[in-house]
């Protein structure tokens, strides 16, 4: 069954790396978005797309989710020893991997060629592709003002109300090669448990889902997140926070819903099939069980 996951984030990570223990690498094809990357420092960096790279090589942080495992921070030590930016923490492996994709972006390559030498290099065999090639920016509108993605997010921890998002360069940007493609190709298109407003929405805009079967695994859990602020975004925006809403915010798209045991009776009010599964994934097991009961399900749709 070829699958295409729609991913962002933690959450998503952990769902592709989920699918990845169980399909072919050939079958599956993570589209990630690129709203959250800026620049840092002088350097091109790219959170979600290294999260699902480093944790499809098996490379990441299994503390944070995002970064290296077993990484080493000489590099930002110094900096901020010498009054510099410390804000955004950038470990020595992880520094190297942004080095090599600012000089690479610099030089000409695309993005999607960069994250496809990445892989090699890594030794991820699963498709990875950026939602797009052209510079997309998530813009937080919040009360106390617009902020860049990462500054909301990071630098200040998520603290400001959120009432708006805008995905800055969105109309002058084209979907990156390979992503229509993959779509039309598929059996099945997943969106993963990120971030419906600031993970999922930006790829929403560069691929058509039309006549293709779409699950998505709910992210709110119980009403609350397992990271990130997707609740507390709900909620701001005037929203309660709970599966419903989240299944409510890709009406029209879904072919059927996945929510965790938690959240059972909410089940009988969603518009679309569900699966009623264990969607805490705390270990590799816990990634494979969920991925496995999500491609039975899409096979029972
Ligand atoms: N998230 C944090 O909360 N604090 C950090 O200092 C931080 C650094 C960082 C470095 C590289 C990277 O690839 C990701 C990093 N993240 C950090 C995570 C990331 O910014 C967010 O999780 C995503 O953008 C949200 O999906």
């Amino acid at each position: 069954m070829k699958i295409v996951a729609l991913a962002g984030g933690v959450g998503g990570a952990k769902m592709a790396h989920g699918l990845a223990q169980i399909l072919p690498p050939k079958d599956l094809t993570v589209i990630v978005n690129t709203g959250d990357d800026f620049e840092y420092m002088g350097l091109s960096i790219s959170p979600d797309l290294d999260t699902v790279c480093y944790t499809l090589a098996g490379l990441a942080n299994p503390e944070t989710g995002w970064g290296r495992a077993n990484e080493t921070w000489n590099i930002i030590s110094n900096i901020e020893r010498l009054g510099g930016p410390s804000w955004f923490r950038l470990g020595d492996q992880d520094i190297a991997t942004h080095l090599e994709r600012t000089r690479r972006l610099k030089a000409g390559q695309t993005l999607s060629q960069v994250v496809k030498d990445f892989c090699a290099a890594w030794e991820v065999k699963q498709i990875i592709l950026p939602m797009s090639d052209s510079p997309v920016r998530t813009m937080v509108d919040t009360d106390e003002g617009e902020l860049e993605f990462q500054e909301y997010f990071v630098h200040r921890r998520c603290e400001p109300r959120v009432k708006h998002f805008r995905f800055d360069g969105i109309s002058a940007a084209e979907s990156a090669p390979g992503t229509r493609e993959a779509v039309a190709s598929a059996d099945a298109v997943i969106i993963c448990p990120s971030n419906p407003w600031v993970s999922v929405d930006p790829i929403l805009q560069f691929i058509s889902l039309q006549n293709k079967i779409v699950v998505a695994v709910s992210p709110i859990i119980g009403g609350k997140t397992v990271k990130g602020p997707a609740a507390k975004m709900y909620e701001e925006l005037g929203i309660e926070p709970s599966a419903l809403a989240v299944e409510k915010h890709y009406s029209g798209l879904l072919r059927g819903f996945v929510l965790d045991a938690v959240d059972e009776s909410l089940s009988s009010q969603v518009s679309v099939k569900t699966l009623v599964a264990n969607t805490l994934m705390n270990d590799y097991t816990d990634r494979a069980r969920l991925a496995q009961d999500v491609l039975n399900f899409i096979r029972s749709l």
